[in-house]
């Protein structure tokens, strides 16, 4: 498919938002797409304000090459739902925190799907939107082995930095207890 222009890779990765005041939020998404080098576009659309585009957007999805699809929205958080109903292509959904019960109905409107139309539901807030895109990513590393190298050197940048803090705390702790 036709790459961004301000992005030369081609698009694999959808995101969608129900408002721009979710986009401090999906920033996240977005970054940790451009980490792994993943093309992505990126769009607001909604599932009660402009129902017949999020149809329409997730109808054309996949013959425009799009691999996943990540919706986010809060509140009446149905737009990930609502893409899902029109796309066999995977949708991972976000729960955006939300200023009523601070995501949880955000969470439940994107989790409780029914049976046959899956939404892949990740935690609600920063933590949810970095996974949706790693969680992505592993789904395109499937048939991309540069992808799958990748996610094998995240793993380890986790554990690593596991390691350092262990080290700081040991240290901090050893440190004090030599004082007293
Ligand atoms: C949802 O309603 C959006 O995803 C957003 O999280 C929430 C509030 O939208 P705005 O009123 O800020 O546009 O559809």
């Amino acid at each position: 498919m036709k790459s961004d222009k301000k992005n030369v890779r081609p698009v694999e990765v959808a995101v969608v938002m129900g408002s721009d005041s979710d986009w401090a939020l999906l920033e996240e998404t977005v970054n940790t797409l451009d980490s792994f080098g993943v093309g992505c576009e990126v769009r607001v659309m909604s599932a009660h304000r402009t129902p017949d585009l999020a149809a329409a957007f997730a109808r054309k999805a996949s013959s425009r090459g799009v691999k996943v699809i990540i919706a986010a929205a809060g509140g009446a958080a149905h737009l990930a739902g609502v893409v899902c109903a029109h796309t066999t292509l995977p949708v991972i959904g976000i729960p955006v925190t939300s200023s009523f019960m601070n995501g949880m109905d955000s969470l439940l409107s994107t989790v409780q799907m029914p049976a046959g139309v899956p939404v892949a539901t990740v935690a609600v807030g920063k933590a949810g939107a970095v996974n949706a895109a790693i969680l992505a990513v592993q789904i395109l590393a499937l048939s991309r082995p540069d992808l799958a190298r990748r996610l094998v050197v995240h793993k380890k940048t986790l554990t690593d930095k596991v390691g350092v803090a262990d080290a700081r705390i040991r240290a901090e702790r050893e440190k004090k207890l030599r004082k007293a």
